[in-house]
């Protein structure tokens, strides 16, 4: 049926699972024509605003149709659009920041409420009713089984050869009736290529032929690159020391420019045979594995540049041996993370001199995106790295701060710290030692006279000398100060 037809049974009230991470595998149709849908009811003086689930962040046409409209009472678990951000910063949107891996058992759990309708986007319907995953995996799994109502969008852009890149694990169980995940090395598959869907419950098929979201990466800059080179150094290092296979272990890279640049500048670098256990693989890894740098990747995301896709939908043939794409509970599943002992490397907005790092928020209280799959990694990584610019906003911001605002990864899960300017690696220090680190390796220099007087001030005045602090004036240097 048309997009128009099938928005039409999408009630006031919903909550809608949809598909879509990281601008990839999100519905195109349905999204925009329920956004008609709900001006116009809004028009009449009608309430109408629905609960929008997804894997993580999706598109305009998404994400960006739906809040111009204030159609989205609740959000969640991971957003990156603008006009969202917006609405949910002026508090007209609730939106609920959760670790990815946490979702979909969230749902099984029963804490989130009651799933109504699934709305996800597939490369094809098999003629025994089983769908073939487009470019992202996401909740998708957990949305089919646990929503009562279904919609198809069936994306007539997205190349038939997908099939048989994805994995869709349907061990999972509620405790105590779970078992070991059996996966020993990134490539393992353990599941099966396609959804299984209740035909009585799909209500919906909507055919259409549109791309994902081009994710375009800037390109490298001096910063990033010294950045990048400060991990490889370190990554050298670890090797030399014993502490790291020449190979690495699994990689996961975050979001952004930096995790980009992190990944090009493996490209040029020493390693080989490499590994990725991630939930998103942009552009960057995509090179690596298709240079044969990297040898196999498992993710739950495609997330790319036009051209990267071109290059993807080219070579897919080749490229389904090498990528095994993953329902997002497993791809970013502390057991599985653990046992692989994953290099995790991921963004900041600021750290403090004490290693705890806030990912979310501006001056605490305005979010960014979401935690995302950070903290899945973060917490049970063998090495949990965290990369920024060491300022923002044109220099005028110390990433490096007495405390920080907001807290997502908390020292105890930090173990290192990278900026343009060092590597502070805080593994096995107490927080006056990481503090002198942090302070001396990280931190911009001419922020660093202002952060050694905070510390040197609070050394002596703190009343516990433990993690010195002076609690009157930690968060002014949120505030530009030099
Ligand atoms: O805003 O573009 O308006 O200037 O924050 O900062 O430096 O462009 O960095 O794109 O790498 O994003 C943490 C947000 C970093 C990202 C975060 C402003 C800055 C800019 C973005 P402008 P950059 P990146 C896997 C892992 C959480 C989720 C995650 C993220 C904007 O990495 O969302 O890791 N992480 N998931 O100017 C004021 C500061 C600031 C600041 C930055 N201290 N004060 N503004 N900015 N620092 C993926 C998934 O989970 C799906």
């Amino acid at each position: 049926m048309s997009a128009d037809d099938a928005a039409a049974l999408v009630p006031h009230g919903a909550n809608v699972g949809m598909s879509g991470f990281t601008g990839s595998g999100h519905p195109k149709a349905v999204p925009t024509a329920l956004a008609r849908r709900i001006e116009q009811a809004h028009a009449r003086g009608e309430q109408f605003r629905i609960g929008v689930w997804t894997g993580a962040s999706t598109a305009p046409e998404l994400d960006g149709a739906l809040a111009k409209v204030n159609g989205v009472e609740l959000r969640l678990p991971y957003q990156s659009d603008p006009i969202t951000r917006e609405r949910i910063n002026a508090g007209a949107m609730e939106y609920v920041d959760i670790h990815l891996s946490h979702v979909a058992q969230f749902v099984w759990f029963g804490f989130l409420g009651h799933l109504d309708v699934a709305l996800i986007e597939v490369t094809a319907i098999l003629p025994d009713g089983s769908l073939v995953p487009s470019k992202s995996i996401g909740n998708n799994k957990t949305w089919l089984d646990q929503a009562d109502r279904i919609i198809i969008e069936v994306n007539s852009g997205m190349s038939t050869a997908l099939q048989g890149m994805h994995d869709v694990y349907y061990g999972t169980r509620l405790p105590p009736h779970r078992k070991p995940i059996p996966i020993i090395a990134p490539g393992d598959r353990i599941g099966e290529t396609t959804f299984r869907c209740d035909p009585a419950k799909v209500i919906a098929v909507v055919e259409t032929n549109a791309p994902d979201r081009d994710t375009s990466f800037a390109a490298s800059d001096e910063t990033s690159e010294a950045i990048a080179g400060h991990i490889l150094e370190f990554l050298g290092h670890e090797v030399r020391r014993g502490r790291l296979p020449p190979e690495l272990l699994p990689i996961q890279s975050g979001v952004g420019n930096v995790a980009n640049a992190v990944m090009a500048g493996l490209e040029n670098g020493p390693f080989s045979g490499l590994t990725a256990y991630t939930e998103v693989l942009q552009d960057g890894m995509l090179n690596l594995v298709r240079s044969g740098r990297m040898v196999l990747a498992s993710a739950t995301a495609l997330s790319f540049s036009a051209d990267a896709t071109r290059q993807f939908d080219r070579d897919i043939e080749n490229l389904k041996t090498k990528i095994v794409l993953r329902t997002q509970e497993i791809s970013n599943h502390p057991e599985v993370i653990r046992r692989l002992g994953v290099i995790a490397m991921n963004g900041l907005i600021e750290a403090d001199i004490y290693g705890n790092v806030n990912s979310t928020h501006i001056r605490g209280t305005t979010i960014m995106n979401g935690i995302g799959g950070s903290g899945d990694f973060a917490r049970n990584a063998y090495l949990s790295i965290f990369m920024t610019p060491s300022t923002a906003k044109g220099g005028s911001i110390s990433a490096i701060v007495p405390m920080v605002t907001h807290v997502d990864h908390t020292e105890h899960d930090v173990q290192i710290i990278v900026t343009e300017h060092g590597l502070a690696d805080l593994r096995g220090l107490s927080p006056k030692q990481r503090a002198a680190v942090v302070i001396g390796n990280a931190a911009h220099p001419s922020f660093r006279p202002a952060l050694k007087d905070y510390f040197d001030r609070a050394c002596r005045l703190s009343p516990g000398k433990h993690t010195p602090h002076l609690l009157d004036e930690a968060f002014r240097m949120v505030n530009p100060l030099r």
